[in-house]
């Protein structure tokens, strides 16, 4: 048994060499091998041969080929979770998830990203807002954020606001704010004094003026009150 250990631990590196270049790091490489392939539920393997993972790649948007790391769509998730678990990552890649900073910042560390933010809200209006460059830091740094290079489809800017700020959770206050923005807002992101964008915040049916800055928010398109139907935040290595 040890010694079937030992080989196999001498193996690893040989095996995770060789496999990486026929395993799909993101969406993008199962969208290059064959163009045809639809949206829908993938494997990756953002870390390597044993770190498979499942997730949701939008082979429509712009040419396709985006890692979908956040979606939010009928309100089946709580979003409402500690550090460790947005560090892991939850829920399902065929509905509601978030895939982990974690996962995101080995995806980062390899190839320079670009990041696309997709929202609807409850009247089938559709728009979207656009980063050239994405990537976070790893956890020694709080998984902070760089995103710039803003491109504006409809939703306007609600992420430079959070630019350089690391990664919050209830249990984890990395913000910018005396207070703690995630218990406040009732979310996990890069908070920063608080925010701009709220898309791990709570979901519900659209506009409630008695629950304030709580629901899954962007500011510049539909305000602190209103809370959308769909959001999903995506990245795809920059071409
Ligand atoms: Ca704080």
């Amino acid at each position: 048994m040890k010694l079937v250990s030992v080989f196999l631990l001498l193996l690893a590196p040989v095996l995770t060499c060789c496999l990486r270049l026929v395993l799909p790091l993101d969406c993008n490489d199962i969208h290059n091998h064959d163009k045809s392939r639809p949206s829908g539920v993938y494997t990756i393997y953002p870390i390597g041969a044993t770190s498979a993972v499942q997730v949701y790649c939008d082979m429509d948007s712009a040419g396709g080929g985006w890692t979908v790391f956040q979606r939010r769509m009928d309100g089946s998730v709580n979003f409402y979770r500690p550090w460790d678990q947005y560090k892991t990552g939850f829920g399902s890649a065929a509905g509601e998830y978030w895939l982990g900073l974690e996962n995101l910042f080995h995806l980062t560390l390899r190839k320079k990203f670009e990041l696309r933010v997709d929202m609807e809200d409850f009247s089938g209006n559709k728009v979207f807002a656009r980063y050239s460059s994405f990537s976070i830091d790893p956890e020694s740094h709080g998984y902070r954020l760089h995103v710039s290079g803003f491109t504006n489809g409809g939703a306007g800017d609600g992420l430079s606001y959070h630019n350089g700020q690391k990664f919050s959770t209830f249990d984890k206050d990395q913000d910018s704010h005396s207070g703690n923005c995630a218990r406040m807002y009732l979310g996990a992101f890069w908070y920063n004094a608080c925010d701009y964008a709220n898309p791990n915040g709570v979901y519900r049916l659209g506009a409630d003026a008695t629950v304030n800055r709580v629901g899954v928010e962007w500011v510049h398109w539909k305000g602190r009150n209103y809370s959308l139907k769909t959001i999903s935040i995506k990245i795809r290595p920059v071409q």
